[in-house]
């Protein structure tokens, strides 16, 4: 009885893992597994042209801007997210009250499917606060973007000056 199972066992699937391309295969399915967790960036999101405001001295708090693109069909809106050089960062917006530009907190940040958003200075930006050290042109910082869908996107975005910049 046993001995009549055995040619039956052999076309298993895990014995087809037993051939070199089936190995190979196995490995490159775990490679691609691990990398995309580690990279943390959300295929469907995607980010260009970051930069975070040089900080005047004193002041512990500062912007950062980007273009946010959505290559998928589906709606997107950025929820939260974290800087390496500050303690907090909030999505706020800015708009005209009163003949006064006032920013305020939003709770998200939405990307039209296969559409993007400018976050840049007069209008809807990221707000660093709790600033470590002052933030010279020389310094990057690294942004921690959180979506909607709970993926994350790494962004790593270069201080500019202040000068020419509204
Ligand atoms: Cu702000």
């Amino acid at each position: 009885m046993t001995i009549s199972l055995t040619p039956v066992d052999q076309t298993v699937p895990g014995d087809r893992t037993g051939r070199p391309g089936g190995k190979l295969a196995a490995v490159l399915l775990a490679l691609v597994s691990l990398a995309a967790p580690l990279q943390g960036q959300d295929p469907a999101v995607t980010a260009r042209d970051a930069w975070v405001r040089e900080t005047a001295a004193g002041r512990p708090v500062t912007g950062a801007f980007l273009i946010l693109e959505n290559k998928s069909d589906t709606p997107r809106a950025l929820v939260r997210g974290t800087a390496s050089v500050g303690d907090t960062l909030e999505l706020h917006e800015m708009k005209r009250d009163n003949g006064m530009m006032r920013m305020s907190p939003v709770t998200r940040i939405e990307i039209p499917a296969r559409g993007e958003t400018a976050l840049r200075p007069g209008g809807l930006h990221l707000m660093i606060f709790g600033l470590k050290a002052p933030l010279t042109p020389a310094d990057t910082v690294d942004l921690t973007l959180v979506f909607d869908d709970g993926k994350t996107l790494a962004v790593r975005a270069p201080v500019r000056s202040m000068r020419g910049v509204p």
